[in-house]
């Protein structure tokens, strides 16, 4: 074979084998490993809320008492200096507005809910609502007979402690013995229904002390005085002691003991509850006997509950108030710090 053939051949076999050896040697071509995908990252939590982008709805009661007027104050004002959107509304103490209200705060979609239901019961369907909306419904002042599940936690007074701290003062005050008329709050509402069973509680074991008369005054002093006046035409001077479940009821009911000819105070002995302006002043004229303090400022509470609750912090699942008990001795050294 001339050489100039064997070297082709040669030649050629090499390129060959150079083609074969590259597809070899060389990997062939991969995809670019894929660049490390991080794991699904977590989904970033949502950004913890301030009380500047807070939305609260508030379903007020309504404005019967000089108690829920300082009540409506402290939520509104404290609202104002914290920069909380708040969306309030009063109900003129019907339970209907307050659920309209309720539908209404679920339907803007608000942070939280504010509510001191009018009176326990009826409260289920709506609060149901407002958690399928994810919306935390939080009982203010007031409690309302639902399931636990439907509401994160209740800010508000022992009723019953209270009652039962009217019983002692009662006591004190008649020496174990008096025929007492009870002015009752609002038909079916948590205080009315804990402050009556708080002051039986504590008169059970006093067998000179005996409930006489009782009927609701509906915690206004309009209807107090009235209620009032009926007692007096039934049971006149037999009457020892009234025990009003709200100052506003003793204050009218104070009117009608006056107008009937007695004096407040002293042919008739008044225990009440509030401890508002009103009754301390009653105290200083010797009108009225005691009043046992139910705290109506929980607006600062009350926010600071709502925006843990938003941002998802255990909170306990009733806030309970700090209350005391006040006599006519004390009240005219008390009464320029009253706050309400
Ligand atoms: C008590 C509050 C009551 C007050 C009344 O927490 O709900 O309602 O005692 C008010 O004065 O009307």
């Amino acid at each position: 074979m001339k050489l100039s053939k064997v070297l082709l051949l040669v030649v050629t076999l090499a390129m060959i084998l150079a083609v074969i050896g590259c597809g070899a040697s060389a990997p062939a071509a991969q995809p670019a490993p894929a660049k490390e995908q991080p794991a699904q990252a977590e989904k970033a939590p949502a950004a913890e809320k301030t009380y500047a982008d807070l939305v609260v709805g508030y379903a007020q009661i309504g404005a019967e008492s000089e108690w829920r007027t300082a009540n409506t104050a402290s939520i509104k004002e404290e609202a104002e200096k914290l920069g909380v959107e708040l969306k309030f509304s009063d109900a003129q103490q019907k339970q209907e507005n307050q659920i309209k209200a309720i539908r209404s705060f679920i339907a803007q979609q608000v942070d939280v809910i504010g509510v001191s239901p009018v009176v326990e019961t009826g409260w289920e369907t709506v609060f149901q609502e407002a958690k399928d909306a994810g919306i935390p419904v939080i009982l203010v002042d007031r409690r309302a007979a639902v399931p636990e599940d439907l509401y994160t936690t209740y800010l508000g007074s022992d009723f019953v402690e209270e009652g039962r701290r009217a019983g002692e003062a009662m006591d004190k005050i008649l020496g174990g013995k008096g025929k007492i008329v009870e002015l009752v709050g609002t038909v079916g509402s948590a205080p009315a229904n804990d402050r009556a069973k708080g002051f039986r509680e504590y008169i059970a074991d006093k067998p000179g002390m005996e409930i006489i008369a009782s009927q609701s005054g509906d915690f206004t002093r309009a209807k107090g005085k009235e209620v009032m006046e009926a007692f007096l035409k039934t049971h006149g001077k037999d009457i020892t002691a009234l025990y009003a479940h709200n100052d506003d009821m003793a204050i009218g009911a104070i009117q009608a003991i006056e107008e009937y000819g007695l004096k407040p105070g002293e042919d008739i002995k008044i225990v009440s509850v509030d401890a508002v302006r009103g009754a301390f002043e009653a105290m200083i004229a010797g009108k009225l006997n005691c009043t046992v303090e139910c705290n109506p400022l929980l607006g600062p509470q009350f926010y600071d509950l709502a925006l843990k609750v938003v941002n998802g912090q255990e909170v306990p699942k009733w806030v309970p108030s700090e209350e005391g008990v006040y006599y006519p001795e004390e009240a005219a050294a008390l009464l320029p710090e009253r706050k309400y």
